[in-house]
């Protein structure tokens, strides 16, 4: 066992207990970098989603009838109990994720971010007033709250993807079954003790340890599930939507990308780099948001490669416990080997590695799951390497000649999450902002770092339409209801008694 302070087997949060699953089946966590069990996970099955369901709705009756303002502050306190802890989350996430130890940090403050603000919407969940048609009749809409909410959260942001969707649902009033991902519940665990401490009611948030096939899929069947809202893979997203529409079950998915960086012949090249290399080998690559293409203008191409080489030697990759690494490993084996996959088929395609290119296997990283950060150019457009996500340190440029044709170029792919442009040319940006098909767009920075208070997702194969963060959740978690109350004293019919 590596840190004596985690227990050495988890158990499930339900009904605000600490329970065993109900099989004893338990599969072993391990940290990437270095390969030794932190813990174990319990394989849930459907008996313990059908347990969680039962204290969910009991939960949800009672907390749909306490105050917004008043739920809120119990997100407050769950904000300040995450601050309080959070260089204890960021070693822990730190050591059953991989991610380094300063991104580990921000990813604790990005779920502080949303405590704070989704506690704000305690004191507002805005509905509309509007003029009724009819004399002597009052017409609004209100938030309701949807019941029970499923959640299924990923292994690469295990915490603050879990609070994008558990706080919007939180404080609009439902409650919440949560499947975290196997590779890292120590995040789940950590965070229902937090929910706990901070006096939520036994029953809204539910933590149901296991995989996708057993836990996921009694949720998804399960009738008094309203919601599921994932974030994983395209193939699972996919699955859960139809299965979900044949429900007609409220479903929210957010799948990836393939995320571009675009570089003009008027950018900053400097800043262009820093961008590049944040975005591109920040996270290992392992962000829905990570920039793995890279358009670059014929006239700069040349310059912009060298100084990307220049600074991809500089990368110091380690255990990301160590402040001075700066790439962490890959989260396990089956993700190392798709890594490598991927450089393969590139190379068969005819792309030419500049960068990387293998698994790293001297003594240091023999024990983790490490790939050297790998840079791949006269990449085409139609290569797979240019359109599939790797989920890893692998770059692609891909060289244009014109905006129109880097705007193409990112267009052309089956995702839509993020993408960015560096150029000083105004009239660029603004068509940029409007051309790029992603959900998120930046301006002179990378691919990644969105902030809580606004929409997260994006087009195409990325999602279905929805948004996590921000205050498009609230429209996941929330049904509209639209209210009229007529103090006539007399039936009054719409569209006909308007005279
Ligand atoms: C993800 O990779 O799914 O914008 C989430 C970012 C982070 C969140 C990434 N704030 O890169």
């Amino acid at each position: 066992m590596e840190n004596p302070n985690i227990e050495k087997r988890l158990v499930n949060y339900i009904d605000g207990e600490w329970v065993l699953p109900v099989k004893n089946d338990y599969t072993p966590v391990r940290n990437p970098a270095t390969g030794k069990t932190i813990t174990s996970v319990p394989l849930s099955g459907e008996k313990d989603v059908l347990a969680a369901v039962t204290a969910a709705k009991k939960a949800q009756k009672e907390w749909a009838l306490v105050p917004a303002p008043q739920r809120a502050e119990l997100l407050f306190r769950v904000g300040s109990l995450m601050k309080e802890r959070k260089e204890k989350l960021a070693s822990i996430l730190t050591m059953e994720n991989g991610k380094v130890i300063e991104e580990a940090r921000g990813e604790v403050q990005e779920g502080i971010d949303m405590a704070y603000y989704m506690a704000g919407e305690g004191r507002r969940l805005f509905g509309q007033t509007t003029p009724s048609e009819l004399k002597n009749k009052f017409a609004m809409s209100t938030r309701a709250p949807v019941g029970v909410v499923g959640i299924i959260t990923p292994w690469n942001f295990p915490i603050a993807i879990a609070t994008w969707k558990s706080f919007p649902a939180i404080v609009a009033g439902n409650s919440v079954i949560w499947k975290p991902a196997t590779e890292t519940p120590l995040m789940a665990y950590e965070l229902a003790k937090i929910f706990e401490e901070a006096g939520l009611p036994a029953g809204v948030v539910n933590v149901v340890f296991g995989s996708g096939a057993e836990v996921g899929e009694a949720m998804i069947d399960h009738d008094d599930i309203r919601v599921i809202s994932f974030t994983g893979s395209n193939d699972t997203g996919r699955v859960i939507a139809s299965k979900c529409g044949m429900k007609l079950k409220k479903v929210s998915l957010e799948m990836g990308g393939k995320n571009a960086v675009i570089v003009m012949d008027d950018a900053d090249l400097s800043l262009a780099v820093e961008g590049i290399l944040w975005s591109a080998f920040g996270t290992s690559g392992q962000r829905c948001t990570a920039c793995s293409r890279v358009i670059v203008h014929e006239d700069v191409k040349e310059e912009l490669t060298e100084r990307l080489l220049l600074a991809m030697e500089q990368l110091t990759i380690g255990n990301g416990l160590d402040e001075s690494v700066k790439v962490g490993p890959i989260i396990n084996e089956k993700a190392l080997e798709k890594v490598d996959r991927y450089v393969h088929i590139g190379r068969q395609e005819g792309a030419t590695l500049l960068a990387g290119g293998y698994v790293l296997n001297e003594d240091k990283y023999s024990s983790g799951h490490y790939y050297a950060p790998t840079l791949f150019t006269d990449v085409r457009p139609d290569m797979r390497i240019a359109k599939e996500e790797i989920f890893g340190p692998v770059v692609s440029l891909i060289e244009v000649s014109s905006l129109e044709e880097a705007i193409d170029v990112n267009n052309n792919v089956t995702f839509g999450l993020s993408s960015s442009i560096f150029t000083q040319n105004i009239n660029q940006v603004f068509t940029a902002q409007r051309d790029l098909d992603t959900g998120i767009v930046y301006v002179n920075a990378g691919t990644t770092g969105a902030e809580i208070h606004l929409p997260f997702g994006g087009t195409k194969g990325t999602g279905n339409g929805h948004r996590d963060s921000g205050l498009a959740a609230l429209d996941v978690f929330t049904e509209w209801r639209s209210i009229y109350v007529d103090f006539s004293g007399r039936l009054q019919r719409a569209q006909i008694d308007t005279e």
